[in-house]
């Protein structure tokens, strides 16, 4: 496995692991960091033994943005053609297997919008989500002013915008920015659960099913149903079907293919 100086990667059972681990700066993305975290995903992605990634950070913060102090100085022409988002920033939407963030502390600013691209969000007691850029006389940059908005709707989603303010785990679970709330102390052995819970199923149905939930957020209804029923019925050509539909009626419990 290779070896990172801001990153900490481990294998548990069929889960990759990804803890960032900048301590002195509460996770604070910075360039190597990002380069970093987009290699890791891209081995676990290709890796045929994991079947999930998990996400998180320490348990003061998943990450408190991008790095202010290394984009405080950089001027228009540098940003533009630099290609400082779009790759590194966007390695999570390139993953094929589920990726879970376990959010503990501050998800804010970049730190939000990274969480928000994985497929699943697990918070811990002590979450806190904010896009605080506006403060700093910018806006989300990485995707925050439309997924917090698709996630949260309109009004709480322009309040936090807007002003910066933060939303506690119980927030954001009414909310629906997260899947559910879990005590600190057990949420990375509850999303890596939830990953190996995720990887007893049939491979070719969890990489079709994540696209058939990411397609509701990019089509019409119509076409989204659409291409639903398409990748279904595809899936009758798996051996994940077979297999699955002959255990129940067996009355046994499946055993896909790795
Ligand atoms: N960037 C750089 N350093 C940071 C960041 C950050 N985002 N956040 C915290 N740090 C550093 C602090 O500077 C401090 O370092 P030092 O000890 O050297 O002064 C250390 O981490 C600890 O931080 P604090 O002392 O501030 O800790 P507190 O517990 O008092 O406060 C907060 C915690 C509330 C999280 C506070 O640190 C804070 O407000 N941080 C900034 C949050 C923020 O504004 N985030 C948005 C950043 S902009 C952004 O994310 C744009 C995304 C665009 C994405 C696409 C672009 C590539």
């Amino acid at each position: 496995m290779a070896e990172y100086g801001m990153i900490l990667t481990e294998v548990q059972g069929r889960v990759g692991l990804i803890r960032l681990n900048r301590p002195q700066a509460l996770n604070a993305l910075c360039d190597q960091l990002m380069a970093e975290l987009a290699d890791a995903l891209k081995g676990f992605d290709k890796d045929p033994a994991i079947a999930a990634i998990v996400l998180t950070g320490s348990d003061k913060a998943f990450a408190a943005g991008a790095d202010i102090k290394e984009m405080q100085h950089r001027t228009y022409p540098e940003v533009y053609f630099d290609d400082w988002i779009g790759e590194r920033w966007e390695a999570v939407l390139t993953v094929r297997k589920p990726v879970i963030a376990a959010v503990a502390g501050f998800a804010l600013g970049g730190g939000c919008e990274v969480a928000m691209m994985c497929d699943i969000i697990l918070a811990a007691d002590n979450a806190k989500f904010g896009q605080p850029e506006i403060r700093l006389g910018v806006i989300p940059g990485a995707g925050g002013s439309q997924r917090l908005t698709r996630a949260v709707g309109k009004s709480k989603a322009m309040e936090m915008v807007l002003t910066g303010r933060m939303m506690d785990a119980a927030e954001a679970e009414r909310a629906n920015l997260v899947s559910r709330i879990v005590p600190l102390a057990d949420l990375v052995a509850e999303a890596v659960k939830l990953g190996e819970t995720i990887g007893t199923m049939s491979a070719p149905a969890v990489a079709i099913a994540k696209d058939a939930v990411n397609a509701a957020f990019e089509t019409s209804l119509t076409e989204g149903v659409r291409y639903e029923r398409r990748v279904f019925l595809s899936l009758f050509g798996t051996e994940g079907q077979k297999e699955g539909m002959a255990a129940f009626v067996e009355k046994r419990k499946p055993a896909f293919r790795r």
